[in-house]
């Protein structure tokens, strides 16, 4: 009988499942029968933008954190697909902090080539999963929400690629319920534009809180003040933009500061991270972990350690993103086809998970964490057939964006650097990031 492999998310994690069975298979190799449940109408993960925000057509939780006007945050030569170069999907060189919608395009050109758009099924989200012992399988309960039907299926493996930055972390400060603006956290932040002319306060020293602060400040907000918990972010900001200390409260205009400062403030946005949430896992199968690069109880950093049929991609905190899932695919891939072998004992496993924890706190600062999940990248792809890249070259990327970024927070996005996949420099692109207020894909492509 064929195995059965169901995978859950049809974003960049769950595609490069597909895309890494479907590369085997057009080898030639007898594949298993792989079934993937994505709950969104359309593929691409978080890069499938909605407008959209609290539930979604069918009464659930949308799953998009991205904005409008959003581009990469990091080059893009550090995520380029090894198999499916930016050159082979535009046939050109682009440049390197692509908008959302050349993202999206890009990460659907990989799949749409592969073939694999019929082996998933869309609108259905996935309610439970549950081992079967004796049978040694897996219960699946999907939920089709175009015709609100339930049904239970088998399953010998199951992936679970269903992200982690789409349930936000709600933190409450006193006096929230009596402030007369807008609360939000970054997972509900859509359009820059609403808050132009306001003067906003941000919570977090992140991504989120600096890429925000940033589109709000692009498209005219009056002032942009983020409290910190722990450390500022110390770029060197625009004027109209303050890092402040923690919050200690708020009252119906202003905002109040652990400094004994406060700022007036027109509306507050949350950028205070996510959390892993998998309602759809019982106690057995459930990953509860921090953001780090050494995810808990992960061998390999994708095995589930308590039961080695079932697999976890992309659940990383992230440097590497697009690249890293694919390596991570091609090795479980492999694992579910028996080309490698997952040790039997789930001690072995442990003491995996914990060389690497320890290995990840070794490190002191950025540069380390980024060669860390670099090593990591090498080690996956040094025991598959994926193709084999410069992730050291991919390093170098990502070490010269952090000192654009020291040098210009608001012009790191002018930069261009050398894909490592083709060898080609990348063009600068042709309006500064901070004047490029409309960021379409013919817009961004016309270099
Ligand atoms: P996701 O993209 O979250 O996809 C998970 C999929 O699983 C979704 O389609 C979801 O609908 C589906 N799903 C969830 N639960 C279920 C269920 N129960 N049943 C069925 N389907 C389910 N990365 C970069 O490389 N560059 C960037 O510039 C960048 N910017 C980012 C900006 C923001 C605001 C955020 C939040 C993240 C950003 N990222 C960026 C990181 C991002 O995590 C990855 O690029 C990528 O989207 C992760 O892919 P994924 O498939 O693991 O998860
Ligand atoms: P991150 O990177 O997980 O960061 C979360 C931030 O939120 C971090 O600075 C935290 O502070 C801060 N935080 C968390 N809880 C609180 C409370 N209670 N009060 C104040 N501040 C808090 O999430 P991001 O959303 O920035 O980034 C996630 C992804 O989205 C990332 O991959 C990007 O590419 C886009 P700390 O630093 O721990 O003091």
């Amino acid at each position: 009988m064929t195995k059965r492999v169901a995978v859950i998310g049809a974003g960049p994690s769950g595609l490069a499942m597909l895309r890494a069975f479907q590369s085997a298979k057009a080898k030639g190799a007898d594949i298993p029968d792989v079934v993937c449940f994505e709950k969104q109408g359309n593929w691409g993960g978080l890069w499938n933008y909605t407008w959209r925000t609290g539930l979604d057509e069918h009464g659930e939780p949308v799953h998009c954190s991205m904005y409008r006007y959003l581009w990469s945050n990091g080059p893009k030569e550090g995520l380029e697909f090894a198999d499916y170069s930016f050159e082979e999907h535009f046939g050109k060189q682009i440049a390197s902090y692509p908008p959302r919608a050349v993202l999206f395009d890009y990460i659907e050109g990989r799949v749409k080539k592969a073939g694999v758009r019929d082996w998933i099924r869309f609108n259905t989200t996935i309610r439970m999963v549950r081992y079967d012992e004796a049978k040694g399988t897996f219960t699946v309960t999907a939920h089709d929400l175009e015709n609100d039907r339930m049904y239970d299926e088998e399953f010998d493996n199951v992936v679970v690629a269903s992200g982690h930055f789409s349930v936000p972390n709600v933190p409450e400060y006193p006096g929230f319920d009596k402030f007369n603006g807008r609360v939000l956290h970054a997972h509900d932040f859509r359009d820059a534009r609403e808050f132009a002319g306001k003067d906003l306060l941000l919570l977090g020293s992140s991504y989120s809180a600096e890429d925000i602060g940033s589109q709000c400040w692009k498209y005219g907000a009056k002032s942009i003040t983020v409290a910190y918990r722990n450390a500022p972010m110390g770029f060197k900001w625009p004027d109209n933009w303050k890092e402040v200390p923690k919050l200690e409260r708020v009252d119906e205009t202003t905002a109040y500061f652990a400094d004994g400062t406060s700022k007036k403030v027109d509306a507050i946005i949350l950028c205070t991270g996510y959390k892993h949430h998998f309602p759809f896992l019982p106690d057995d199968l459930r990953l509860k972990t921090a953001n780090r690069l050494a995810a808990a109880d992960l061998y390999k950093g994708v095995v589930w350690a308590h039961n080695p049929k079932m697999f976890y991609i992309g659940m990383q905190d992230q440097w590497f993103t697009f690249n890293m899932f694919d390596a991570q695919a091609w090795w479980v891939r492999d694992a579910i086809m028996g080309r490698i072998a997952v040790p039997s004992d789930k001690a072995t496993m442990l003491k995996d998970v914990e060389a690497r924890v320890a290995g990840e706190d070794a490190g002191q600062d950025a540069h380390d964490a980024i060669h860390y999940q670099a090593d990591y990248v090498k080690e996956l792809i040094a025991e598959t057939d994926y193709p084999s890249f410069d992730v050291d070259g991919a390093c170098e990327a990502f070490f010269e964006w952090k000192d654009h970024k020291k040098d210009d927070i608001m012009g790191f996005r002018n930069h261009a650097y050398r894909s490592v996949i083709t060898g080609t420099m990348a063009p600068v692109h042709h309006t500064p990031w901070k004047d490029a207020l409309e960021d379409s894909m013919e817009s961004y492509l016309r270099n």
